[in-house]
This record gives structure tokens, sequence and C-alpha cells, in this order.
């Protein structure tokens, strides 16, 4: 595994994004994946069946700032609470001010309510750390701001049903959710010239989307599915590498990859301008 380590350091951090991208179950496309522990958690079918219909609209608002609030849903099925949307550049900014990320080639990833990129699975779990010492007087008794598991992820993704994709079964995407769409076709993304988009599916974002304005899933979750990569929790890799990544992203067009069994990792100092992140709110571990 330390050859994995090896090869990804080499690649560089875009080239994580390009290469890394390890869909679950062997049913990769595009091949030559490093190797690891590929198969995500199964979620048994008396688990969907109990998650069936018992989310709530609760929500919960945590203030981390005079002027910035996250949102939290309750989730019952897991008894946690959810962030409603994807970290956004003005929360993660609350912690880190030099935070910065800019553009994307020419295009602006630097706006408050776009997902917070540029911020490696270490910085996400330090904010987490940050939001337990700044608002802990906001948190339900013995529970903590921490990242999702892998499982936690895949059981918000699917919302009490089987289903191949975040929104359903269908192809292409719904157009409200952010993945590499035909706005994306005459583009030049740097690396990502000549790549494949998504006919038929026209988002309207060539980048990261504001938060609230990629696709909501039927628990009312934004960007579960696109705008952003979220970091898990979980390590991806028993050799403790890499962690795990889920969701896909604005330049991903693969339906493997944009399948909710889709999994990519990401070593946990590094970061790019496709993975964000989702905080949760959950007991604390003992
Ligand atoms: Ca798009």
């Amino acid at each position: 595994m330390t050859n994995f380590r090896n090869l990804i350091e080499k690649c560089g951090v875009f080239i994580v994004a390009l290469i890394c991208l390890l869909p679950a179950g062997g049913n990769a496309r595009g091949g030559n994946l490093p190797a690891g522990n590929s198969s995500a958690p199964a979620v048994s079918s008396n688990q969907l069946a109990d998650a069936a219909g018992q989310a709530t609209d609760s929500i919960l608002i945590v203030q981390i700032d005079k002027d910035e609030f996250i949102a939290f849903i309750w989730i019952a099925p897991l008894s946690i609470w959810v962030g409603k949307y994807e970290a956004t550049n003005a929360q993660y900014k609350k912690f880190n001010r030099a935070h910065d990320p800019k553009k994307y080639y020419e295009h602006v990833i630097n706006l408050p309510d776009q997902p917070a990129v540029l911020v490696s699975w270490e910085d996400a779990n330090n904010y987490c750390g940050w939001l337990n010492r700044n608002c802990r007087r906001q948190l339900p008794p013995g529970c903590e701001f921490r990242l999702p598991t892998e499982k936690e992820w895949i059981i918000f993704a699917l919302c009490g049903r089987e289903k191949e994709y975040p929104w359903g079964d269908q192809w292409p995407p719904p157009d409200a959710f952010n993945y590499k769409g035909t706005e994306g076709a005459n583009i030049i993304y740097g690396l990502f010239h000549n790549e494949k988009f998504i006919r038929n599916h026209r988002d309207g974002f060539i980048v990261t989307a504001p938060v609230g304005k990629s696709g909501a899933n039927e628990w009312g979750l934004y960007g579960v599915g696109g705008n952003a990569w979220e970091w898990c929790q979980d390590w991806f890799d028993e050799t403790k590498t890499t962690r795990i990544i889920k969701g896909a992203a604005w330049n991903n067009s693969d339906p493997a990859i944009l399948s909710v069994s889709g999994r990519a990792a990401g070593l946990p100092e590094k970061s790019n301008a496709m993975i964000g992140f989702r905080v949760v709110i959950a007991p604390r571990k003992k």
C-alpha cells in the first residue's frame, strides 16, 4: 500500500481527482485502479425498511458566528442530525479566515454560498473540532459535530428506498443536480479538456453551484449527489492511507461514479477543487 501512497503523491492533487475515483463493487470504468478495500459497506434490506418514511423535517440551526448559521435535519433512522447543505465557504471561513479557493481556472469557486473546497480531510475534521469547542452549548446533550461515516452517508443518500443514484434510477440525472453536463461541453476545464460530459443534462453550473442550488433529496438534503465530493470519516483502505469521499462532483459524468455505491479515495492531507464536506451532529463516541 506504500506504493499506492507514492502513486498518489506523484500524481499531485488534480490527478488524484482523475485517477483515484474508485467505484465500489468492481465495476469501475476506466480501469487501472489502485488496489484497496473497494467494497462499500452493505446496507441491509431491514435497514432500508426501518428507514422508510421515518425521517422528519425537524431542523436544528446552529449559530457559528453573529452572521453565520448551519442548518441540520434530523434523520430519524440514523438518530443523528445531518447538515442540510454541504459546508460553505462562508461557514468554513469562520474557522480559517485565510480560506480562499479563488478560481478553478477562470471559474469562481470562492463565493460565500459555494461549497468549501480546497479543504483537506484534516481541515474538515479540524473544522468539526472547532465547532465542538465554539458551539458546544448549542449541541444536544451527549452529541458532537463530526464528519459522517460512509454507511451514514449511504443511508441519507438512499432516503429509505433502493435506488441506483442519489436522485433515483433514471439516466441522465435531473438538471437540478450539479454534475458535468452540457453546460461544460465546450468549456476548456484545464486538465478536463475533451473529457466526457453528460448528454441531455444541463444544470447550468460549470464549477461548484451555491449549496442550495444542487439537488435536494427526499429528506431535504441538498447536494448529496453532485456539486462537491464529501469527505467521510472512514479510512478507505486497510492500511489507513486514504479517506473515503462520496457523492461525486461538478466535473464528473461517469454513471459508476455518480451511483450511491460510487466512492473514491483521497489522501487526508490533500485537497482539490472537487472535494468538500458535510457536517453531522451525532452522539459522542464513548
Ligand atoms: Ca454542472
